[in-house]
């Protein structure tokens, strides 16, 4: 390469903009002083920043290669080829479209490929673990689809298959659609594509929180089962803050046109350029063994919280996340999450299915090992974090005491990732 890089210039930053170069400096510190628990968070590599760092963040591009409605796209056009690429050949899907800036914009567009105003969808149940954008009446999906919602069996806290066939058969839905925020479990493909295929509906799967663990060969793949399956880059996949979709190839022509120019304009070269490394980077036998360790720490760390008196949702997680249900301990998700803050440990507060507590103050917390197993960390590890993270969750912010044990159990965490930090200091 003739051209040396010419890109993130944090000198010049700080120069220019101290006060932002200060929060970026303070968002590493965060990032390295504790422990990021957030299932839909990861830690970026080197090379996926400095391809969001760079020049091609410049460039309008509306279209797609070699059909764009801007000269000079030429050079970002090799980008998303190669991106395209990658991806189809690490899902082994017909087609794949990088521009959806998120994964709700990627839902969007599979919505407007298939389905018309006023159509009906099935999809879960927010409360039980979907996605604001599977029919909740807050969101686009709510309001112009008529959403019809499945759940979790009660007793196993598993999709509830035979009740997603019944729905099927009395709504008659245009898309069903698979995939959720907040479920433990693998789904099974094979059953929602014979429900779809039943009622002649198109089975499209929302697999933004695993398609990290489906990249790596941790868990099976839905690519063969759905007509469209939408996703995230920057979960477990590790790439940067975007979305995407696959197809069938028969759909490739609704679905692009869906994309642009229907409800997005120019995309984001620089994200597109850096979803195309991610894919390079997820391609990789390193990257396999990470996907297997992501899903072994995330139970190793349930079982750890298990063993100190919560509940794990379903008995456990078979992926990369597990929802904890804290009423054994008689702690809400929003003090768990309050009082893990304070121990330098970053969580979120979740609901549970079947929830008797409100949205704001829910029962649960969900945890996940993305982040910590980029970090480098194992099962030991997450046994430590374990204990760590039920002594936050039982210390009684605001009160002496309690306030003395998070700031213990904070140093207790500082000295953990300092053995394994996220971002090493060169
Ligand atoms: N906000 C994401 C999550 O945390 O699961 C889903 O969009």
């Amino acid at each position: 390469m003739s051209t040396p890089f010419w890109g993130p210039d944090f000198d010049a930053l700080q120069q220019q903009d101290p006060e932002i170069a200060g929060v970026v400096l303070n968002e590493l510190d965060r990032l390295r002083g504790g422990l990021q628990l957030i299932a839909s968070e990861n830690l970026t590599s080197p090379a996926v920043l400095a391809a969001l760092g760079s020049t091609l963040s410049n460039k309008y591009a509306e279209g797609y290669p070699g059909r764009r409605y801007y000269g000079g796209c030429q050079v970002v056009d090799v980008a998303e080829e190669i991106g395209i690429a990658r991806t189809k050949e690490l899902f082994g899907a017909e087609h794949a479209n990088l521009q959806p800036h998120s994964g709700a914009s990627a839902n969007l567009a599979a919505y407007a490929a298939f389905a018309e105003p006023g159509d009906t969808v099935l999809a879960m149940d927010l409360k039980q673990g979907g996605h604001l954008t599977h029919g909740s009446k807050v969101n686009f999906s709510g309001q112009w689809f008529n959403a019809v919602s499945y759940t979790v069996r009660e007793d196993s806290e598993l999709i509830d298959y035979d009740q997603v066939r019944d729905l099927a058969r009395e709504n008659r839905p245009k898309i069903i659609i698979a995939g959720a925020t907040a479920y433990p479990r693998l789904i099974d493909f094979k059953a929602f594509r014979e429900i779809a295929d039943e009622v002649g509906a198109i089975f499209m799967v929302d697999a933004a929180h695993f398609i990290g663990l489906v990249a790596g060969k941790a868990i099976p793949s839905p690519v063969p089962y759905a007509d469209v399956v939408t996703a995230t880059t920057h979960k477990v996949l590790r790439g940067p803050r975007g979305g995407m979709i696959l197809s069938r190839a028969e759909h490739a022509k609704a679905l692009d046109k869906a994309v642009f120019p229907f409800s997005q304009g120019g995309p984001l070269m620089h994200s597109v350029a850096a979803k195309a490394v991610a894919m390079k980077e997820a391609s990789t036998p390193e990257y396999q063994a990470y996907a297997d360790q992501v899903i072994a720490n995330a139970q190793a760390l349930s079982k750890s919280l298990e063993a100190e008196g919560m509940r794990a949702v379903s008995g456990g997680t078979d992926t990369h996340l597990a929802l904890i249900d804290l009423r054994p301990i008689g702690v809400t998700g929003s003090e768990a999450e309050a009082r893990s803050e304070a121990a330098r440990i970053t969580l979120n507060k979740n609901a549970i299915p079947y929830d008797p507590a409100p949205p704001m103050k829910p029962s649960g917390i969900r945890v996940g090992s993305p982040s910590v197993t980029t970090q480098g960390m194992v099962e030991t590890d997450m046994v430590e974090i374990g204990r760590l993270l039920a002594r936050a969750v039982k210390a009684e912010q605001g009160t002496p005491a309690g306030d003395a044990e998070l700031a213990d159990i904070a140093e207790a965490v500082s000295a953990l990732v300092a053995r394994a930090p996220a971002y090493p200091r060169p």
